[in-house]
């Protein structure tokens, strides 16, 4: 198995990378984000929680993200390999995940970090908004919040991993093409 996570703060291009290298590597896309939208159209009472946090621009609580993901990898059990987008987000998120992971007989190989400047994603998310229907990419006030989330409680993500070696930081601006490539070659660089 290779087990890959794809790390950055919003706006990032997490999601719109995502798509390139599930495509590219036939890894099994967990977006926490993307299973937690799905459980607020469903109306679940995890998606009616985890509304209020998201709407406000703040992390979900672990206990709900890491039952999410418990969850996906049983239901996953042939995968050759996981690319985890907008997860872990916290250091207790990351410590679950290892533990998940050796239960399993794996372990994450490579952990991908974007970086990208405040004004840049601020100016994406808005963007986005325009389009997407999302209540958390309209207002701006909102869009920092979910920024001062990340400073706060997901850089420690990087550093945790970059303890084990696993970390490789990414240029996250420039075209959808140009970081894709160079996601591509960190990768090549380990499976080959
Ligand atoms: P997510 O769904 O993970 O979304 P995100 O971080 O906002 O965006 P992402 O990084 O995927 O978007 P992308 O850059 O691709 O999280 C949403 C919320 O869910 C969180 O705020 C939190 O409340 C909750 N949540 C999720 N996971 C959680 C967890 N593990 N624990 C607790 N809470 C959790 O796209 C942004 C825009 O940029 C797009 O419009 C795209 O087209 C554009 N873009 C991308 N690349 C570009 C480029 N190179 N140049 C120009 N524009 C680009």
């Amino acid at each position: 198995m290779f087990n890959i996570i794809l790390f950055g703060p919003p706006g990032s291009g997490k999601g719109t990378q995502s798509e390139n290298l599930i495509a590219s590597y036939g890894l099994k896309h967990l977006s926490t984000g993307d299973l937690l939208r799905s459980e607020i159209a469903n109306q679940t009472p995890l998606g009616l929680e985890a509304k209020r946090f998201m709407d406000q621009g703040q992390l979900v609580p672990d206990e709900v993200v890491i039952g999410m993901i418990s969850s996906a990898l049983d239901n996953n059990p042939a995968a050759k390999g996981f690319l985890f987008d907008g997860f872990p987000r916290t250091e207790a998120q990351s410590i679950a995940l290892d533990k998940l992971l050796a239960l399993k007989e794996t372990e994450i190989n490579l952990v991908l970090a974007l970086e990208v400047s405040e004004e840049e994603l601020v100016k994406r998310l808005l963007n986005r908004g325009l389009t997407s229907g999302r209540s958390d990419d309209t207002n701006e006030t909102v869009i920092r919040a979910r920024i001062n989330e990340y400073e706060q409680k997901t850089t420690v993500v990087a550093n945790y991993y970059a303890g084990f070696d696993k970390v490789v930081k990414i240029k996250g601006e420039g075209t959808v093409e140009e970081i894709f490539s160079s996601l591509r070659s960190e990768i090549d660089k380990r499976l080959s």
